[in-house]
């Protein structure tokens, strides 16, 4: 079995239903071990869009990495999520950040996440599950990330 983290993010439609609907749907492919508090966000990269509510998760999976995104695109299109822009507004994203402590760099597939220790909205919510998660690059935890990153247009939800 495989430990991962998956980042959550929504901004359109019920965005509340939109992550429960997530992680229910996760099973059984993927077992939720952890999830973390909801935080809402201010758009990051394109801001002309709507605040996001994001979530992180660590789950348990027998799938291998290539097979789990693939799993979780089809995920996001399952629950609806129609095909915008990069950095536009979605009604699901699920983004693989971390898997056991491998580092994979293909065509299609960067783990860890390539942007996670630049992201408050993907680092505050990790940190609520994983603060001493250490990223097998750069050798740094995530509370020492987050430390690093400019929280303001962070505000917990619940
Ligand atoms: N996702 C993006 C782009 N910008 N901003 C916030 N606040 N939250 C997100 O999940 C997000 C974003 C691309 O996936
Ligand atoms: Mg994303
Ligand atoms: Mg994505």
């Amino acid at each position: 079995m495989h430990t991962a983290y998956i980042a959550l993010g929504t901004n359109l439609g019920n965005r509340l239903t939109n992550l429960k609907a997530a992680l229910t749907a996760f099973t059984p492919q993927m077992t939720v071990l952890e999830k973390s508090h909801i935080y809402e966000t201010l758009p990051w990269g394109y801001t002309d869009q709507p605040s996001f509510l994001n979530q992180a998760a660590k789950v348990e999976t027998y799938l291998e990495p290539e097979p789990l995104l693939r799993h979780l695109k089809r995920l996001e299109v399952v629950l609806g999520r129609e095909p915008t822009f990069q950095n536009g507004p979605r009604l699901i994203d699920l983004d693989l950040l971390f898997f056991d402590d491998f580092v994979v760099k293909t065509s299609g597939l960067t783990i860890p996440h390539p942007r996670l220790h630049e992201r408050a909205f993907v680092l505050v919510p990790l940190n609520d599950i994983a603060p001493d998660l250490v990223h097998p690059e750069f050798k740094k935890t995530v509370r020492e990330m987050l430390a690093e990153c400019d929280t303001s247009g962070i505000q917990l939800v619940k």
